[in-house]
């Protein structure tokens, strides 16, 4: 009798808008993932990838048991040798080299993976050393240092309430293709037409014209790195016209004179020579912001992860502050998790510079240091060399700049375990790879992007297949290994209960919980009862409440602002015409690195390619769709041109997280596929210095002609 057809809902943990699916089973079968029309947050969207959940399941390339290297081979190692063996080595690294000698690299996925979150803590504790990086500094640092000076807490973080904005700034995202990011926005293409709908207008500023310029009311191109220009010209226009509002929160703030002072040099014109961005056009985005009821600027990638990542994010918080934006509907609002609720008194409100690496010198960011000098502290001798690696869930050879001194790094470590499902171009380095689970087989709660969302929901969703049998959650890895490293050091480290029962004990403590005398009087339990999720309502003005600053004030004005202005200021205009600056490019079908070894995904024709305008292409006798070198500081790579015009001339964008034919890897699907790898391309010591994220958008480089 063939097995009985099950129905699952299961929200998607690939990308931070978490939509609900719809999964139809049959044994051990997927039969259908489609979106989940009962999900108060995504409303039956699902894109491309979310039906990919599938190919991660069933991939053949993806590890079920411990792996050990053997010289250039692996063998399979049950998990009670491999715990001995890592904890042995990691030990006897430490041992020798000091505490510090082993550090820690989280990836992305890291976010998405509920029993990470709760449980990466055991092997912390005891590993004990100081030495952490994740993708967070290739990516929304920004965001969080910025939060953490202005709110008090860095993941006090506002997003758009998109669904009541009537004026929308996209400036460096491109949610059509990423599907919204600081911004859990599910449904993207239908919210950005609701506003269209309502008689509201958004305007996407990009050096390309990407697929959200495209639907958008007005695209304006910039030049990469520059538009902390434009954001310090529409502050200048701000103070100029007397056109301030901050309503609500005018008795919080302190400092806004300061702000005016800062600004004062930073002219519409003085923007226009910058960034293409003509003058008159400035100002007008300014009077808009400033006129328009309900209206947000919101930036992202584009803008966090360039030289002056946190300058661009905190000057974004200025004119939504100073445009009464910030905390109001349809403006920019925090939201109000079941679990991970920021008030005041909430833990891990962050520390910035409470100690700096020791070769270059950059700050940590809530006991993180920046992963762009992750490799240069491996391969640097002295005292406090990195010798050992613990990776999970993450790809930094692929992900990082400059990723072949990366790749030097790591085949020199002395031991690395990595938890992870792929043998790909950073794990093909580990003595011992330690495979989780993969999604559909285990329980899920969003944790991160909840806290992230543009409507209030809470949604727990059981496992859609039961594990292999033999296998490990990730969660269950850090308890058993930590439990693994103390006991080799003699020292107690308790492992955690299951992340279900820390979140239920959370959400018990939680804004709507009968602790706090809400009617909801939520507990996990009750969430499980709504398996599509549960709509807990719009976004909230919340914010004087929530404030995480000690005096409850906002204070506007930080000293890494007025140092990164006056290095702005001092910024020589670049002149060599045969440099061009190169930028990054997502497209729906692919996900960071790691998304490569589905068939479904990667079929059809490449998106690999670099992109280059025909002007450029003509004056570097470049031919459409040839093979070109292109070289910057660090490295140089070979691969196809196309001329488009969807990037402005004097750029060009190549999309990160190719190149899987490096030596080593097993992705069979991956392997097939073109490209390089733009992180080949990126310099490590191209930086944003306010907080040491990399700047991995606006990398000078040079294109030449391949002969054959
Ligand atoms: N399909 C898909 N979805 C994803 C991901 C993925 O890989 N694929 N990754 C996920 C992750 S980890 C993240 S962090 C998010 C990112 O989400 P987004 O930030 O929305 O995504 P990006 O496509 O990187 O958008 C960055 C935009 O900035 C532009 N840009 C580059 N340089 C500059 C500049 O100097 N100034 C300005 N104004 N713009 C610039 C680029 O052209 C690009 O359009 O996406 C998430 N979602
Ligand atoms: N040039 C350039 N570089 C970039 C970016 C860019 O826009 N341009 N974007 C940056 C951004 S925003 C990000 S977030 C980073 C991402 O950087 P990383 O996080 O380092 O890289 P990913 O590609 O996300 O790799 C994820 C890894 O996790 C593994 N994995 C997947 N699911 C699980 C799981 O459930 N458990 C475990 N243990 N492992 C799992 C995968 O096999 C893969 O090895 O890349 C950054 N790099
Ligand atoms: S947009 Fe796609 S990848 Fe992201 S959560 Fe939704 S279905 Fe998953
Ligand atoms: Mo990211």
């Amino acid at each position: 009798m063939p097995a009985e057809i099950k129905t699952h809902y299961r929200a998607c943990n690939l990308c931070e808008a978490i939509c609900g699916l719809e999964i139809k089973t049959q044994g051990d079968q997927v039969l259908s993932i489609k979106g989940d029309k009962k999900d108060p947050l995504s409303r039956g969207y699902i894109c491309p990838k979310g039906t990919a959940m599938e190919d991660i399941y069933t991939d053949p390339d993806r590890l079920k048991r411990p792996v050990k290297r053997q010289g250039d081979s692996w063998v399979e190692i049950s998990w009670e040798q491999a715990y001995a063996e890592i904890a042995d080595k990691l030990v006897s690294v430490q041992e020798q080299h000091g505490q510090n000698a082993v550090a820690f690299y989280a990836g992305n996925p890291n976010v998405h993976n509920y029993g990470s979150m709760t449980h990466a803590s055991v092997l912390r504790k005891a590993v004990q050393s100081k030495i952490h990086f994740s993708a967070t500094s290739l990516d929304q640092l920004p965001h969080h240092l910025t939060s953490y000076s202005l709110y008090g807490h860095q993941s006090l973080i506002p997003v758009p309430d998109i669904d009541h904005t009537n004026y929308m700034l996209i400036i460096g995202g491109n949610p059509l293709a990423s599907n919204g990011s600081i911004m859990t926005s599910p449904d993207i293409p239908k919210r950005l037409k609701g506003i269209q709908q309502r008689g509201g207008r958004f305007i996407v500023i990009d050096p390309r014209r990407t697929e959200t310029a495209e639907i958008a009311d007005q695209h304006l191109f910039i030049r990469p790195g520059t538009d902390a220009w434009l954001l310090m010209a529409m502050l200048n226009t701000l103070f100029a016209e007397d056109l301030i509002n901050t309503g609500h929160l005018t008795d919080l703030l302190v400092g806004t004179d300061e702000v005016r002072s800062a600004c004062a040099a930073f002219s519409p014109e003085l923007a226009e020579q910058r960034t293409g961005v003509g003058a008159e056009q400035i100002r007008q985005l300014a009077r808009d912001m400033a006129s328009t009821e309900g209206a947000v600027c919101y930036g992202r990638m584009g803008v966090s992860v360039q030289v002056y990542g946190t300058l661009c994010q905190w000057a974004i918080q200025m004119i939504n502050i100073l445009t009464n934006s910030l905390d109001v509907r349809g403006g920019m609002m925090a939201s109000s998790p079941a679990f991970g609720f920021i008030k005041p008194g909430e833990s891990g409100a962050g520390h910035f510079a409470a100690f700096h690496s020791r070769v270059s010198g950059l700050p940590e960011f809530a006991g993180e240091l920046p992963v762009t000098v992750m490799a240069e502290e491996m391969l640097t001798e002295g005292e406090g060399q990195i010798r050992g690696l613990i990776t999970t869930a993450g790809n930094p050879v692929l992900s990082a700049p400059n990723g072949n001194y990366m790749d030097q790094a790591l085949a020199g470590l002395d031991f690395m375990v990595c938890i992870d499902i792929y043998i790909n171009e950073t794990t093909q380095h580990a003595d011992i790879i330690l495979p989780p689970t993969s999604a559909l087989e285990h329980d899920h709660y969003d944790l991160a992007f909840h806290r992230l969302a543009v409507h209030n929901t809470a949604r727990f969703n059981e496992a859609v297949f039961e594990p292999a049998e033999g296998t490990r959650h990730d969660w269950e890895i850090f308890n058993e290994l930590g439990l693994a490293v103390a006991a080799r050091k003699g020292m107690e480290v308790k492992p955690l209960p299951s992340p279900d029962k820390l979140i239920d004990r959370g959400i018990q403590r939680g804004p709507y919980s009968a602790a706090a005398g809400h009617e909801l009087e939520l507990t996990l339990d009750k969430i499980k009862q709504h398996p599509h999720g549960l709509d807990i309502g719009p976004l909230q003005p919340s914010l004087p409440e929530r404030l995480c600053t000690s005096d409850g004030k906002i204070r506007l004005m930080a000293d890494y602002i007025v140092e990164d202005l006056a290095r702005l200021g001092d910024e020589k205009q670049e002149t060599d015409k045969d440099e061009l600056l190169l930028i990054g490019r997502r497209h729906i079908r692919s996900n960071n690195s790691w998304m490569h070894n589905s068939h479904r995904l990667v079929k059809g024709k490449p998106r690999w390619q670099l992109l280059m305008h025909p002007d450029d292409m003509a004056a570097h006798q470049l031919q459409d769709q040839s093979q070109v070198r292109i070289r910057s500081r660090v490295g140089e790579v070979q691969t196809q041109v196309l001329a488009s015009d969807e990037v402005m001339p004097g750029v060009v964008s190549l999309p990160h997280g190719w190149g899987h034919k490096r030596q080593g890897v097993a992705l069979n699907i991956a392997a097939e596929q073109g490209g390089v790898s733009c992180n080949d391309l990126t310099d490590d010591k191209l930086v944003d210095r306010a907080s040491g994220n990399s700047a991995l958008n606006g990398v000078p480089v040079k294109v030449f002609a391949v002969h054959a």
